[in-house]
C-alpha cells in the first residue's frame, strides 16, 4: 500500500513503535526551536539534564516574544538564553531578527526533516514539507539532548485542493474555511495533509499561513508536499541544496478527505472569541473598527507585506483607526525598505512595529475598552489582546487592510476596485521574488563562540519539580470549567505577565484568573486540589507554564471530557494526572467544593483506569488516562525528570 507524506517522513525517522494509528511511536528529531517565553524554562530543564551539547542537526533559540524590555526581566531572560544556548551548541536568533516561525522558514527549515519546537505554531514548517510539531519545553529539551520524541501515531486527514485563489481571497481564507469545517478540536491526534492540483498554485508563504493555523485545529502537524514551488523558495533563500522533492504516493490512504475549491473561496473572518467562529466577511460587514494589526507568524511574510503595500498605495486609513504593521523578519523589513513598499505602508498611515510577536501575545497595542480589533493573526481568545472587553476578529491581510481603509469591517472586493490604480490586474506578480537579500548578522553561530559563561540574572528562578505520586490523592474540586478552556485562560500572558515566564511563584497569582479571579487564593488556601473541565481542555499555546503553575499550586489532577494534545503531554511531563471522564455525564454531577479521593493511586494510574470517589456527594465514577504505559509510569514517578532519573538509576 502506498504511503502518504506524513507516513513517509515518520517512517524515515521511526525509532520505536508500530505505525498504527493511535499507537505510541517515537521519532528522531532533526531540528529544534525554542522562543524566549518558553525557552528560559526549556533551557533550565535542559541544564538539569546535564547534557553538555545538543545532539540535533540544528537547534535554534529565537528571541521574539518578550522584546518590550520594560524592565530588567526580559533582558535577563534574553541574556540567559543567549549564553546558555551558545554554550550548548545552539544557534541564537537575536531580538529584532524576527518571529521564530518566519525566520525558521527563511533560514533553516528543509523538506523531509522533523522539527520539534516549544511553540504551538511550530507546524508552520509544514509549508516547506517538514514534519514540524509543537511541544512543551521538557519534550524539546529531551530532543535537544538526542532523545526521541514520543507521540501517538497520528491519523492523517487529507485536504485536497483544486483551482486557484482569486485576487483578494487569500491563504488565510483557506485555513479559516478548514477551521469552520473541522473546528478547534477537529485536528486533535491528527495530521492534516494538503494535496491536489491546487497545491502548485500556492506559494510557500501561503502554504505556511495554512500550516501555521493547523495549530488552531489542535492538529499535531500540517504538511504540504515539497515541489518546484518549494525549490524556488529555497533557491531565493540561497538554500537550494536543502531541497528534496516529496509527495504522497498515488495510492496513499487517508482517514478522511475534505475537498476544497480554491477558486470558490471568499474572504472570511473568525469572530470573537474563537478561531473556528468563522463567517463570511460580507455577513459581518459595517461593524465599526478601532484597530487593525497586520503581522504575527501567520501573516507577516514578504508576500503579505507587499500585498498590504500594494493595496495601501495612494490610500489612507480611515480616521479613528489605529493601524499597526509588524513585518515577520528583518529580511522582510529590509526588502520592504529597499524596494519602497515600506514608504507606501507608512504613507497609508501605519505604525511600524518591531519584527516580533508584539500585539499577537498582548505585548503592547492592547486596544481601548470595548474596541473592535481586526488582526491578521491566528488567535482571538478572550482577553489575549490584553483588553478583556475588546472584540478581536481574525482575517487575511487583504481583509485587514480593507477594514483599515474603510474604518469598518469590509470585504476587500468591495473596497478595492479592480480598475483603480491597476493593483488587481498585476495581483499575481505582487510579492514574487527570485532572490532575497541574505543578512544573518543577528544570528549567532555557536561555532564562533567558545567558553561562554552562562549568565543568570535575578529574574531566573528555579522551576518546580513534582514528587512521586502519593498512595492516596485527595482534595477539593477547586473549579468547574466549561469546554475549550485555553492555556491563555490557565496561564494568561500579556505585557505585564510575560516578563515573569521564569518566575513561577509570581505567575501563580494569575492562574485561571480570566475565568475566576479568586482561583489562586482558593487553591493556596485549600493546599491544592482538583480542576474539573469540559472538552478540549488546554487548547492553544504550548506554554508549559499552564502545567508548571498548577503544579506549584499543588493541583493533583485535571478531570476533563477531553484534552488538547500538547497540554496533556505537559501535564504528564510534570506529574499532574490528566483524567478523562469515562461517562461525560459525570461532568455535571461534580460541584465546586466537592471533596474527591483516589485510593491506591499508583496502581490505578498504571492500569489506565481510575475510580474517583466524590466523598461529599457520596458516589464514585470512573476516569481513564488515555496515555501509553510509559507515560502512565511517568505519572507515577512524578513527571518526566523524575522518571528519567529512575531509569538511569536502575
Ligand atoms: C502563543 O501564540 O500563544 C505563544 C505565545 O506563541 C505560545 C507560546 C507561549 O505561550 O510562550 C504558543 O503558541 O505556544
Ligand atoms: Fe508569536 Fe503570535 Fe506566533 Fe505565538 S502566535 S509565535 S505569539 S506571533
Amino acid at each position: 500500500m502506498g504511503l502518504n507524506l506524513t507516513q513517509k517522513i515518520i517512517k524515515e525517522h521511526l525509532v520505536s513503535g508500530k505505525m498504527k494509528t493511535g499507537e505510541e511511536i517515537s521519532i528522531r528529531i532533526d531540528q529544534t526551536l525554542t522562543q524566549d517565553s518558553t525557552g528560559t524554562m526549556a533551557y533550565l530543564q535542559f541544564e538539569a539534564m546535564n547534557i553538555p551539547r545538543v545532539k540535533t542537526k540544528k537547534s535554534v533559540a529565537y528571541i521574539d516574544h518578550n522584546t518590550l524590555q520594560s524592565g530588567f526581566e526580559n533582558a535577563d531572560d534574553h541574556e540567559y538564553i543567549r549564553s546558555v544556548a551558545l554554550s550548548k551548541g545552539i544557534t541564537v536568533s537575536r531580538p529584532g531578527n524576527g518571529i521564530c516561525h518566519q525566520v525558521h522558514l527563511e533560514r533553516f527549515g528543509a523538506p523531509g526533516m522533523t522539527l520539534l519546537g516549544s511553540d504551538s505554531h511550530t507546524p508552520t514548517g509544514g509549508g516547506l514539507g517538514m514534519l514540524a510539531i509543537g511541544a512543551g519545553g521538557l519534550d524539546v529539551a529531551v530532543a535537544m539532548g538526542g532523545g526521541a520524541y514520543f507521540l501517538n501515531m497520528p491519523e492523517v486527514i487529507e485536504v485536497r485542493l483544486r483551482g486557484k485563489l482569486r485576487p483578494l481571497c487569500a491563504a488565510k481564507d483557506v485555513i479559516l474555511k478548514v477551521l469552520s469545517i473541522l473546528t478547534v478540536k477537529g485536528g486533535v491526534g491528527r495530521v492534516v495533509e494538503y494535496t491536489g492540483e491546487g497545491v502548485k498554485n500556492l506559494t510557500v508563504p501561503e502554504r505556511a499561513t495554512i500550516t501555521n493555523m493547523g495549530a488552531e485545529l489542535g492538529a499535531t502537524a500540517s504538511v504540504f508536499p515539497a515541489d518546484a514551488v518549494t525549490k524556488a523558495f529555497l533557491k531565493a533563500e540561497g538554500r537550494e541544496t536543502d531541497f528534496r522533492p516529496l509527495k504522497a504516493d498515488a495510492s496513499a490512504k487517508y482517514a478522511r478527505t475534505v475537498e476544497l475549491d480554491l477558486s470558490g473561496l471568499e474572504p472570511l473572518a473568525a469572530l470573537p472569541h474563537s478561531p473556528d467562529n468563522v463567517k463570511a466577511v460580507r455577513d459581518v460587514q459595517s461593524v465599526k473598527v478601532d484597530q487593525v494589526c497586520i503581522g504575527s507568524c501567520t501573516n507577516s511574510s514578504f508576500l503579505d507585506m507587499m500585498r498590504a503595500a500594494a493595496l495601501l498605495k495612494g490610500r489612507r486609513i480611515a480616521p479613528g483607526v489605529s493601524f499597526t504593521v509588524s513585518p515577520g523578519s528583518r529580511q522582510v523589513l529590509t526588502a520592504l525598505a529597499r524596494n519602497g513598499a515600506l514608504a507606501a505602508i507608512l504613507d497609508g498611515g501605519a505604525r511600524i512595529l518591531e519584527c516580533a510577536c508584539g500585539p499577537c501575545i498582548g505585548m503592547g497595542q492592547s486596544p481601548r475598552s470595548d474596541a473592535v480589533s481586526v488582526r491578521s493573526f491566528n488567535r482571538n481568545f478572550y482577553g489575549r489582546s490584553g483588553t478583556k472587553s475588546a472584540e478581536v476578529y481574525l482575517t487575511s491581510v487583504e481583509t485587514a487592510v480593507a477594514c483599515a481603509v474603510a474604518g469598518k469591517i469590509a470585504d476587500p472586493r468591495d473596497v478595492f476596485d479592480a480598475t483603480e490604480n491597476g493593483v488587481l490586474a498585476g495581483w499575481e506578480k505582487i510579492g514574487k521574488i527570485s532572490k532575497f537579500e541574505i543578512n544573518d548578522n543577528l544570528i549567532a553561530d555557536p561555532r564562533e563562540y567558545s567558553d561562554v559563561q552562562i549568565t543568570r540574572g535575578p529574574n531566573i528562578q528555579p522551576f518546580p519539580v513534582n514528587t512521586a505520586l502519593a498512595g492516596i490523592v485527595e482534595g477539593r474540586t477547586l473549579i468547574v470549567l466549561p469546554d475549550n478552556i485555553t492555556t491563555d485562560h490557565i496561564m494568561p500572558s500579556d505585557s505585564k505577565l510575560l516578563p515573569y515566564r521564569s518566575n513561577i511563584p509570581y505567575l501563580s497569582e494569575y492562574c485561571l484568573t480570566p475565568v475566576d479571579p479568586e482561583f489562586p487564593k482558593r487553591a493556596k488556601a485549600e493546599n491544592g486540589g482538583f480542576i474539573v473541565a469540559g472538552e478540549n481542555y488546554g487548547q492553544g499555546s504550548s506554554r508549559e507554564h499552564a502545567a508548571l503553575v498548577p503544579l506549584y499550586l499543588k493541583i493533583k489532577a485535571v478531570i476533563a471530557k477531553s484534552f488538547a494534545r500538547i497540554h496533556m503531554d505537559n501535564l504528564i511531563n510534570n506529574g499532574i494526572l490528566p483524567l478523562i471522564f469515562e461517562d461525560p455525564a459525570d461532568y455535571s454531577r461534580i460541584a465546586k467544593g466537592d471533596e474527591l479521593r483516589i485510593a491506591s493511586a499508583p496502581g490505578q494510574v498504571k492500569s489506565g483506569r481510575v475510580k474517583i470517589e466524590n466523598v461529599t456527594a457520596g458516589y464514585a465514577f470512573a476516569a481513564a488516562i488515555l496515555a501509553p504505559d510509559r507515560k502512565r509510569e511517568m505519572l507515577v514517578a512524578g513527571g518526566l525528570l523524575n522518571f528519567a532519573k529512575l531509569k538511569t538509576e536502575n
